[in-house]
């Protein structure tokens, strides 16, 4: 109860009438994408983080974005559409994730 409500106080002033872009972090390691941002609205960034000492890429399978990813680089990339998409590797299919972004 108590953790709840510190959490509301803590989020109240970061939820403006018209929510400012924001930018939402995938970790990427031990060739695996991180869980999917919740939340993900039209404008709002995606970041990757590579922790791996591999070469990756999050390509969507529709071709909206394709971030490369440099061992230990971030790259991002800006939602544009909503809609539900769902990404992959390049170099290692295996690797998948997907992004919902809302209107
Ligand atoms: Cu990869």
């Amino acid at each position: 109860m108590l953790l709840m409500s510190a959490g509301a106080l803590a989020f109240a002033p970061a939820l403006p009438a018209a929510a400012a872009a924001r930018t939402h972090t995938i970790v990427v390691d031990k060739m695996k994408f991180g869980p999917a941002p919740i939340g993900v609205r039209v404008g709002d960034t995606v970041a990757w983080v590579n922790r791996d000492i591999f070469r990756h890429t999050a390509t969507a399978r529709n071709g909206v974005f394709d971030v490369d990813l440099q061992p230990g680089a971030t790259g991002s990339a800006v939602m544009r559409a909503a809609g539900t998409f769902p990404y992959a590797c390049r170099f290692h299919p295996a690797m998948t994730g997907q992004i919902v972004v809302a209107a």
